[in-house]
């Protein structure tokens, strides 16, 4: 995972930080679960720096991940199934289309559902899609063990970038609903 400062972003470090603070402060309105992570993400143009969808951890009826939410979203918006977020003109042919995630988007869920790294990748089907992802931290073995989310992106031709500084947070937050061990 190349760090934010790599030559190849040609964003400035402090927009990463702000877009990577947004996202945190959706993942704290994300309710605790143990069985998962409080995350949050949005979607971003980073040619105009627009800030295009946002999502958090259980936002959206069922068991909703910050990712899909910001897909499923955005898809609502624009009047389209998630599956064809990525036929949006916006999507299709702005080659600036990031995603920022407090923690690194999922290749598993225990649930079984719909991995989020598939849905991210879907979404460059029908153009340039989803470019670049900015994550926090990776994700930690709690539930899936050695998660291959950023592996499994950058085999798919994406760009998976660390936003250092925020880690301590992301991870409070992200565990919060989790059970301590007393000791
Ligand atoms: C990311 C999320 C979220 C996780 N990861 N990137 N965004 N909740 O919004 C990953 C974790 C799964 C468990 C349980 N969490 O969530 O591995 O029940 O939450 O499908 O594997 O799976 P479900
Ligand atoms: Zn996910």
């Amino acid at each position: 995972m190349a760090a934010a400062s790599a030559p190849k972003s040609p964003t400035p470090d402090h927009i990463h930080a702000t877009h990577m603070s947004h996202a945190l402060r959706l993942a704290k309105l994300s309710p605790p679960k143990p069985t998962n992570y409080c995350v949050g993400a949005l979607l971003v143009s980073s040619t105009t720096n627009t800030v295009l969808s946002t999502g958090y951890t259980l936002e959206l009826p069922g068991n909703t991940h910050a990712e899909q939410c910001c897909l499923l979203k955005l898809a609502a918006e624009s009047g389209v199934s998630e599956e064809r977020v990525g036929e949006l003109e916006l999507v299709r042919k702005e080659a600036g289309v990031v995603l920022y995630t407090t923690v690194e988007p999922c290749a598993e869920r225990l649930s079984g559902q719909t991995p989020c790294v598939e849905r991210i990748t879907e979404t460059r089907k029908a153009g340039a899609g989803i470019q670049r992802v900015y994550v926090g931290v990776k994700e930690p073995d709690t539930f899936v063990k050695a998660n291959s989310g950023a592996q499994r992106l950058e085999a798919a031709g994406l760009e998976v970038v660390h936003v250092p500084g925020f880690e301590d947070e992301i991870l409070k937050t992200a565990t919060a609903g989790h059970v301590k061990e007393k000791g």
